[in-house]
């Protein structure tokens, strides 16, 4: 899954692709690198973002859904958390609504994913975007994340969502400790995929990477750690990785799939 944010602030690539042209560009490039699905924001998600209103963000990510929808057969996804965005986006050729708030965010969420009848992410969130990084805690992460999901797939599935349709997602870097958390959740992905539902990872580009490297590395810095993130959650079994750096995390997971493959059959 490529990132594609038409916002101007996001963490790592906000402002570049806030132009049209510049978007679609941007978006028939990740599909020339290899993406199968592209996921597209229109509203930053990182600590201390400005939130942005339903209108204002449906004017960002509705025309180039429609856009895409039009040229690719690849999968587009829309991350957001309003059902007025999500029912735009699946209007105009979404297949996946991404929610990193499980479905939490209004009062209507639930009942429009089902009636959207799309792919559903359920991610977790400890907290409120804005505020999630001030003092997450957990007492066992892995269980309680778990716990998280299976409640909002069973809450998804009570108000018509059907099983086949929902993702699940641990949200690295949502309400997390940059080490203590992410890591044992990244360590433990194998209890997330034998939950039974298909699991998407995030971790391109986070945080964690830049305190694992000295501390300071900013978001274009943190490939290395971005690749060896994905291959952690491809060795897990997650369904998908969504990543800023197509080409590269392809390239690792072919050779890492074929190391494998060639492995077993020796
Ligand atoms: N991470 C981000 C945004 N959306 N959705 C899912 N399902 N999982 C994630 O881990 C996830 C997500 C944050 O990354 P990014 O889109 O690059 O930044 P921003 O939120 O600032 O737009």
């Amino acid at each position: 899954m490529g990132v594609l944010n038409v916002t101007p602030d996001s963490f790592s690539d906000g402002g570049h692709f806030a132009g049209r042209e510049a978007a679609l560009a941007q978006a028939r490039r990740l599909i020339a690198d290899g993406a199968d699905i592209l996921d597209v924001g229109g509203e930053s998600t990182r600590p201390g973002a400005a939130p942005v209103a339903a209108a204002e963000e449906i004017a960002r990510v509705e025309p180039l859904i429609r856009a895409l929808a039009a040229e690719t057969a690849v999968r587009i996804s829309v991350d957001t958390m309003k059902p007025a965005v999500a029912r735009a986006a699946v209007a105009a050729g979404a297949a996946i609504w991404n929610d990193v708030t499980a479905l939490r965010h209004a009062p209507d969420s639930l009942a429009t994913a089902a009636a959207l009848g799309c792919d559903v992410v359920l991610m977790h969130m400890q907290g409120e975007p804005g505020t999630m990084q001030a003092e997450p805690h957990y007492d066992d992460v892995v269980s309680q994340v778990a716990e998280f999901l299976v409640a909002r797939a069973e809450a998804a599935m009570a108000a018509g969502v059907l099983r086949e349709r929902i993702w699940l997602d641990p949200g690295i870097g949502f309400g997390k400790h940059m080490t203590a958390h992410n890591l044992p959740l990244l360590g433990g992905l194998d209890r997330i995929v034998a939950l039974g539902f298909p699991v998407l990872l995030g971790a391109s580009r986070k945080s964690f990477i830049g305190a694992l490297d000295g501390g300071s590395r900013p978001a274009g810095e943190r490939l290395g750690g971005s690749l060896a993130a994905a291959l952690a959650g491809a060795a897990a079994g997650v369904a998908a990785v969504r990543v800023h750096d197509v080409r590269e995390t392809v390239q690792a997971l072919r050779v890492w799939t074929a190391i494998a493959q060639a492995g077993s059959a020796g």
